[in-house]
């Protein structure tokens, strides 16, 4: 690579470039830890997109019309850093890079959305980036069907890496972007090579043009270190219909001795040669010192947007006031105030009717309710709409010919569906829920656990949620997936027992800002079994009495889900015999575990046997049946320990012992 070449074809470029170069090197030596060498190669594609094409004002990181930028090689943080301390965003101190990866900074090994304005997506499990893009981009998409591009037109940029383009989830995300014909969504692919093993040939011979051609996206190509060629490339991709690859050629580590190579990947922390880089850049300064001028530059490109920004203010101010409310509203992520009269009046009307349904079939009541009134709904199944219930009449499908539709067929897609729904979370103006069988939870897992770690309250609509979705078996069949979501912290696992307590499952959720819930729902019918209304949300305390004692308390039986149903016939069975049964029903434990102490002995006082009742392993039980009071020679579990099988419902709970009879004997031999 000629370094002078590209220091004279344009200086002034290669200055502001070697900003972002330097910044790094210093950062990471100091920390003596991260990652130097794609920051240094695709520096010179972040500053062009920075400074001719990003939209954003650096003193207004939450302007709504911005564009979003995701670093999806998220390893690469110290480029996003650098960028944002260089065009001024005021938490981007030159302090915060100095302690770079240092316990309290912003500037954490990979981005962290919620660290600073700015970091738009948490980034460094590869190939979620780019696939949370994707939901941003339908966010977008709906947003300015809704309130014409005069509120909403903004492009979703990500820069992405081989790692990203090889993990399975990007392919999720390339295809459900090229059917959605996204044509906001810009991926520039720092196509260097190199992986961390060695070069990228050594597991992977992809075109990686091709398959997006194939997917649908339209495909440019260009040498990464031209600021004229990058330039082009961005101005082209505004304009197609398509999503647009822009395959970067660049060199990782430019200009260090461990360009082009494997070692360029991570850490370079060796002083003389961090000196030789910088003096091949020309740069003759101290560690972390980015000259004036530079930084005024960079300063005059993130003021760039402000009068862009102001002329968008008028804009807003302009729209009708209860259009403008909404768009703040959703904005905000406040739930309507009719949200919870209109949960109310359906509680109250299941309590008198008392049907008995399956509660995928209770959820898909309360969408009915809810998505009429909560245009910010974004729904959508992978490939299971019809089972999962999670499509209402009002929604209208989002495809490109109707960009007001809310449901998305996401495809055989449960990855990329939970990635896309963090995407418009993190948009704002959105609220995202998306169904799929529970055992798949696993395909989804990686998304999920970031939703939780970056608070971003999206809704998982997992039904077939145990051996009671039958003849499909084992495969089909969860047994540890609750204890897998409750074991995540910052998630709410619910598992209703009848409709009303899926009603208050889905208010809590849709009430959320910062923790993303599960619904956990059946595939079988159960009966209703709040036949009393309450205008509380009784969900809320996540474990509450459904059925007192009659007579002197002997037991008590926790139950979730349809297993509350069984403990109920249980409890009948043992008043019978004289022996007063207690059912706890434990629809969200993480919400009872925040109740206060005394609630909590209230529900579970000392004494009573205690039996937990639930399709499920027994992992995690613990807690309630000895902690709390409680004492492990008098409490037991009636549960699964196995994989489940393939038969009908009936059949297997009579096999796996789940019964009332079953329960009832349990608790007699504690007795
Ligand atoms: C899901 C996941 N697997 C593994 C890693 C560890 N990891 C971080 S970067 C990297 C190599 C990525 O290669 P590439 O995207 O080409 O980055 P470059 O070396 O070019 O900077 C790996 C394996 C990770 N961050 N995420
Ligand atoms: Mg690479």
């Amino acid at each position: 690579m000629d370094l002078n070449a590209l220091r004279t074809a344009n200086p002034g470029h290669w200055r502001r470039a070697t900003a972002i170069r330097a910044l790094t090197l210093d950062a990471v030596a100091a920390a003596n830890s991260g990652h130097s060498g794609m920051p240094m190669g695709m520096a010179d594609v972040a500053t062009v997109l920075f400074e001719r094409h990003m939209k954003f004002d650096a003193a207004n990181p939450a302007w709504p019309d911005r564009d979003r930028f995701v670093l999806s090689a998220g390893h690469g943080s110290m480029l996003l850093y650098s960028l944002l301390h260089l065009t001024g965003y005021p938490e981007m101190t030159l302090e915060q890079i100095k302690n770079f990866r240092q316990l309290g900074a912003i500037t954490a090994g990979h981005p962290e959305y919620g660290h600073a304005p700015g970091i738009e997506t948490t980034t460094g499990p590869l190939g979620q980036g780019i696939a949370t893009a994707v939901g941003m981009a339908i966010a977008e998409e709906i947003q300015r069907a809704r309130y014409t591009k005069k509120i909403v037109d903004h492009y979703t940029y990500v820069i992405a890496g081989d790692g990203c383009l090889m993990e399975g989830v990007s392919q999720e995300a390339i295809g459900l972007a090229g059917k959605l014909e996204l044509s906001h969504l810009i991926v520039l692919w720092d196509d260097n090579g190199i992986t961390i093993d060695g070069k990228v040939e050594i597991s992977d011979v992809t075109d990686q043009k091709q398959r997006f051609l194939a997917s649908g996206w339209d495909v440019l190509e260009i040498d990464g270190h031209d600021p004229e060629a990058i330039d082009a490339a961005l101005a082209k991709a505004k304009t197609g219909k398509k999503p647009t690859m822009i395959a970067c050629k660049t060199h990782i580590a430019l200009g260090h001795a461990a360009q082009d190579t494997s070692k360029g990947h991570g850490a370079l922390t060796n002083a003389e040669q961090l000196l030789a880089a910088k003096a091949a850049y020309g740069w003759d300064h101290g560690a972390f010192e980015i000259p004036a001028d530079v930084k005024s530059e960079w300063e005059a490109i993130g003021s760039r947007g402000a009068a862009e920004r102001a002329e968008w203010e008028a804009r807003l101010a302009a729209l009708g006031a209860s259009k403008r409310a909404e768009f703040e509203r959703a904005l905000a992520g406040d739930a309507p105030k009719r949200l919870s009269a209109t949960i109310k009046r359906l509680k109250r009307e299941i309590s008198e009717g008392q049907p008995s349904m399956a509660t995928r079939k209770s959820s898909e009541t309360v969408l009915k309710a809810i998505n009429p009134i909560m245009a910010e709904t974004i729904g959508g199944s992978a490939d299971l709409t019809g089972s999962n219930n999670t499509l209402t009449g009002d929604m209208g499908v989002f495809e490109p010919g109707n960009r007001k539709g809310r449901y998305i067929y996401y495809g055989i897609r449960e990855h990329g569906m939970a990635a896309a729904m963090n995407g418009m979370a993190l948009h704002g103006g959105a609220r995202a829920y998306g169904g799929t069988f529970m055992c798949f939870t696993d395909y989804a897992r990686p998304a999920m656990r970031l939703s939780a770690l970056m608070g971003v309250p999206a809704t998982y609509v997992m039904t077939h949620d145990s051996i009671g979705l039958g003849e499909d078996g084992p495969t089909h069949q969860p047994v540890e997936h609750l204890a897998m979501m409750r074991a995540t912290p910052n998630f709410n696992v619910f598992r209703p027992a009848d409709t009303v307590e899926t009603a208050e499952a889905w208010e809590l959720a849709l009430t959320s800002k910062s923790t993303p819930a599960m619904l956990s729902l059946t595939r079988q019918n159960v009966p209703t079994l709040r036949t009393t209304h309450t205008n509380k949300n009784q969900v809320a305390q996540g474990g509450y009495v459904l059925a007192d004692a009659e007579g002197k308390r002997m037991a008590i039986l926790m139950a979730t889900g349809s297993e509350v149903a069984i403990a109920m016939e249980a409890r009948d069975l043992l008043q019978q015999d004289g022996i007063g049964t207690r059912v706890v029903s434990m629809p969200c434990w993480e919400l009872f575990e925040e109740t206060d102490e005394a609630y909590r002995r209230r529900v579970l006082p000392g004494g009573p046997v205690r039996v937990a009742v639930e399709a499920g392993i027994r992992f995690g039980w613990d807690r309630w049946l000895f902690g709390e009071r409680g004492k492990r020679e008098k409490s037991g579990f009636v549960g699964m320990h196995d994989f489940g099988a393939s038969a009908p419902a009936e059949v297997l709970y009579e096999h796996f012992g789940i019964t009332p009879q079953a329960i009832a004997d349990k608790v007699k031999s504690l007795l």
